[in-house]
């Protein structure tokens, strides 16, 4: 299956996400992601096997043990690779060491299953959207939206999902959710 490990977001902040992407003017050149879909990515896997998967449900627990509930706020929007050309609309996330750290335990946990996965710079987001065609400045796309409220999530799990491509978008499902101790 293909699979990436997340944090799934309050209802609260889905909400708040979503009444972002209503405000965007450009509507039909960009693909926003379903409310319900929306998501912080800790690590993309690609595909694995039922074996790794089972592995990972057993392994996972031990390697992030050290790791407490921890707290993250939304910051402002942005996009990749960069604000003038847009292909990636995100919001950013001012995140505690304790994210970098969970990203950290993962890639090495990951890798000691045999799953290859590329360790770039993590720069924690949450997705809203991909321009599909055509290039508008992040500020025409978000016209008049200078900071977004800075919602503080409790991170007290995260979550293994299991991504099915479709031509309607992808549809994830949840496969196992960690809980910190
Ligand atoms: O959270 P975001 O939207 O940035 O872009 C995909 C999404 O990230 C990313 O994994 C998340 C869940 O699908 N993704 C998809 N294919 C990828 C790949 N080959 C990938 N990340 C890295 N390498």
């Amino acid at each position: 299956m293909r699979a990436f490990f997340a944090v799934d977001l309050p209802e609260k902040v889905k909400d708040q996400l979503a009444s972002l992407q209503r405000q965007s003017q450009y509507r039909r050149n960009i693909k926003w992601v379903e409310r319900d879909n929306l998501h912080l990515t800790l690590l993309f896997l690609g595909d694995i096997s039922p074996a790794q998967e089972k592995r990972l449900f057993d392994t996972v627990p031990e390697a992030v043990r050290d790791i407490g509930e921890f707290s993250f706020s939304l910051s402002g929007l942005g996009a990749f690779p960069n604000d003038r050309k847009p292909k990636v609309l995100w919001v950013g996330v001012k995140a505690p060491g304790e994210l970098y750290r969970l990203r950290e335990a993962l890639v090495q946990t990951v890798r000691k299953t045999g799953i290859s996965v590329k360790d770039d710079r993590f720069h924690p987001h949450i997705t809203l959207g991909r321009v599909k065609r055509d290039f508008y400045p992040l500020n025409k796309i978000f016209p008049g939206i200078r900071s977004v409220a800075e919602e503080n999530v409790t991170l007290s799990s995260f979550v293994l999902i299991e991504s099915t491509l479709t031509p309607q978008g992808p549809v994830y499902k949840v496969k196992k959710r960690f809980c910190f101790s």
